[in-house]
């Protein structure tokens, strides 16, 4: 006798769900079967469905045309043999045991209808669980409720799953008690409404399990892989106001569900508050203010069964009666008053409205901004492109830079800004150009006649932006952020062909791609014997020494914020030193997301910390070897065709769960892959031979990846933009 059907409509993408599978083997589903509907699906995905077929009771339904979910549930409720029903999308995946828990309820209560609680979450599944772990949020607490209640309470989740009132995911339903009803087979969004709707009538009992959490994906990258949801963004408000409006009528009436009504207009009201009415006072569509409005003036009456202060009254009141002119100049008094008492509260929202004053005043059209690496040093292709403009240009040009610390040393005395400080809104608003090598913070905007020229920061072999399979970052709409960044820029800087065909895809970036090579590499073809001599004497690096140059990449699960990334050295200096220490000393290089706390006291004059040192360009020049991991510093030292060592001690970690690579790192890298110290020392001792070994495919490497360079990039550049 099989207790559990679970049903799963699947059509894409398969990474998705193999989490969900992997979630369900951790499940004790002995006694029940896992119906999957394939439709749609071009991916081979036999292998998958062997391998889960050892987990579980596997039934398989494939469908060559997509179809909708509706229709792909009703083929699984057609076929399930379960006492009880689970409804699960295959782009979502139960945490622990969360089914289980449900399955120990059903078997020990009989209950019609046993749920657990949805979290909306972009994070991938490793790192879900983690925060999990962490308890960062407030789980729905049990406290008072009865079970009835309290299942209601978790129906609509209020504060974990904005989009929808009531869903049939995540919850044990019998079948008998589903009968003959059945989802919608041609609608293609938010079936799920008249299917609880219709099934509610039937049941009786009802438990809410504490603890149990299904995690709903939000898809981070709404170019390649939209969901649903985001498919309806257009009338998206419109749509969930009739979702709300229909369940609370049919519902209405009957003293059962009056807990699961009032958590209804509970969450309707907040959306109200928080989509509404902002649309309201600042959206250029108009529909905010005419059809939206109407609607939400059509179900306002409700509103009043909440906790509303006297101010919100009278505005409720205001929409209820359509009174247009009194709600707006309610709504907006409420929300200059809020405004105020945020500027008054907060520099940074004092700072951001005086912003949008500057931004009204006229641009300086021969303004330029720089900014590397958030100001934190005076590096990378902006100085280049600076250093070039200003020796050419001299002062035809007004230069600004962003700096963190003022005290920064900057050639001919630009103006110097603090990252966020008034002077730096100022000096934004008003340049016509801005200069940057990374994403121009969330915090300003780009004016529609600024210009952004854009230089990146390296030509990638870790997967970046909208490539990047796993987001396992801290902040989950990073996808987002670089669509929307990069729709901002105006030209973007590459280094070689490779680099721009991953911008496209990476930053989903459709502008101007210049292909003249990196402006921060320049130096590497002009510098001369005195300056690399001036370099090593400002490092005191002794003459008789040759320099090894050990510069990492950073890691997305050691990543707290920028400045504060954990970094634990796992190159072993003391041997290093040991054994090479007659003959080099070593600079290590972090990475400027990792706070600079590395302490090398230890070793003496073997080993220098460098990673305050402004610019690494001048560090590539002054050393003989370097050994880095993933960084992209490799495709930029090869410029000097110079011996590269890889230590990559995670690079399985690397490869599957943080990052992946668009290089196949065991053909295509011009050095030896290592992964222990005593592995880097052998290379060392030995790095004749390594050359020797290397030789053909460093030379394939230079060709595919350094082919634009020659020292003359600043000036490509230069002249393209700003003197045509
Ligand atoms: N960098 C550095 N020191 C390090 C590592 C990096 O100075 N130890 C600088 C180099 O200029 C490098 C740049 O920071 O080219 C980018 O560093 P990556 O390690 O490649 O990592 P990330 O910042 O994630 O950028 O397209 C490139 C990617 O976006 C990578």
């Amino acid at each position: 006798m099989t207790f559990v059907s679970v049903i799963i409509p699947f059509n894409k993408p398969e990474r998705y769900l193999k989490d969900c599978l992997d979630s369900l083997a951790n499940q004790d589903l002995t006694d029940g079967e896992v119906i999957l509907i394939v439709n749609g699906v071009e991916e081979n995905i036999d292998d998958l469905l062997d391998y889960y077929s050892t987990k579980f009771n596997l039934v398989v339904k494939s469908f060559d045309d997509e179809i909708t979910v509706g229709k792909a549930r009703n083929v699984g409720l057609d076929v399930a043999c379960g006492e009880y029903v689970y409804f699960i999308d295959s782009d979502d995946y139960v945490h622990g045991d969360a089914l289980n828990r449900l399955i120990d309820v059903a078997r020990n209560s009989s209950a019609d209808f046993i749920n657990g609680e949805r979290i909306n979450t972009a994070f991938i599944r490793v790192r879900f669980d983690e925060e999990l772990e962490k308890q960062n949020r407030v789980p729905l607490n049990k406290a008072n409720f009865n079970d009835r209640d309290f299942s209601f309470k978790l129906l609509v989740g209020k504060n974990t799953n904005p989009d929808e009132f009531i869903s049939t995911l995540h919850a044990l339903i019998k079948k008998d008690l589903i009968g003959n009803v059945r989802f919608d087979n041609q609608q293609r969004y938010d079936t799920d409404y008249d299917f609880i709707l219709n099934i509610l009538e039937n049941l009786n009992t009802f438990i809410g399990v504490e603890n149990a959490y299904y995690a709903k994906r939000t898809r981070e990258d709404p170019i390649n892989l939209t969901s649903l949801n985001q498919e309806t963004k257009e009338d998206n408000f419109l749509i969930k106001c009739n979702n709300y409006q229909k369940s609370v009528k049919t519902l209405k009436n009957n003293k059962k569900y009056e807990t699961l009504t009032e958590e209804m207009t509970n969450k309707m009201f907040h959306l109200y508050e928080n989509e509404f009415k902002p649309g309201f006072l600042a959206s250029p569509n108009k529909k905010w203010r005419n059809e939206y409005f109407n609607k939400i003036a059509e179900l306002s009456k409700d509103f009043y069964k909440l906790k509303l202060s006297f101010i919100q009254k009278k505005e409720i009141k205001a929409l209820e009666t359509k009174n247009k002119q009194k709600y707006s100049k309610i709504v907006r008094f409420t929300s200059y008053f809020d405004k105020l008492t945020q500027a008054l509260t907060s520099k940074r929202k004092l700072y951001e409205y005086i912003y949008k004053y500057y931004n009204s005043k006229p641009l300086n059209e021969k303004q330029i901004i720089f900014e590397s690496f958030r100001g934190e040093f005076y590096s990378d292709s902006p100085k280049y492109l600076y250093e070039y403009l200003y020796d050419n240009y001299g002062d035809e040009f007004d230069y600004v830079w962003v700096v963190d610390d003022l005290n920064i040393k900057i050639p001919h005395n630009p103006r110097k800004v603090k990252r966020f400080s008034l002077k730096f809104y100022k000096e934004v608003a008003r340049s016509k150009y801005w200069v940057i090598n990374g994403r121009q913070s969330r915090r300003v905007k780009k004016r529609n006649s600024q210009i952004i020229v854009s230089t990146w920061h390296g030509t990638p072999l870790k997967k970046l932006g909208l490539d990047m399979d796993n987001v396992y970052t801290e902040d989950p709409s990073i996808k987002r952020s670089y669509i929307k960044v990069a729709k901002a820029w105006d030209y973007l800087i590459s280094p070689n062909r490779f680099t721009s065909n991953i911008y496209r895809s990476a930053f989903n970036y459709n502008g101007e791609i210049l292909e003249s090579g990196y402006p921060r590499n320049d130096i590497l073809y002009n510098a001369g014997e005195d300056f690399i001599n001036g370099v090593k004497a400002k490092l005191n690096i002794p003459s008789d020494k040759k320099v090894i140059l050990y510069a990492p990449t950073w890691r997305d699960d050691e990543f707290q914020g920028v400045g504060s990334v954990d970094f634990k050295l796992k190159l072993e200096l003391d041997k290093l030193k040991k054994s090479l220490g007659e003959d080099y000393i070593v600079l290590v290089r972090t990475h400027y997301f990792i706070a600079d706390n590395l302490d090398l006291n230890s070793y003496g004059d073997f080993a220098i910390n460098v990673s305050g040192y402004d610019d690494i360009a001048e560090l590539y020049l002054i050393s003989d070897i370097l050994i880095t991991d993933y960084s992209s510093v490799f495709f930029d030292y090869a410029n000097l065709k110079r011996p590269i060592l890889f230590y990559t001690y995670d690079l399985e970690k690397y490869e599957n769960t943080l990052r992946g690579f668009y290089l196949d790192v065991k053909k295509d890298l011009p050095g030896p892959l290592l992964f222990t110290t005593e592995e880097v020392i052998a290379s060392i001792l030995d790095i004749n031979s390594v050359q020797d070994e290397y030789c053909e495919k460093y030379d394939e490497f230079y060709e595919r990846f350094c082919g634009f360079e020659d020292g003359n990039a600043s000036k490509r550049i230069v002249d393209k933009i700003w003197n045509p």
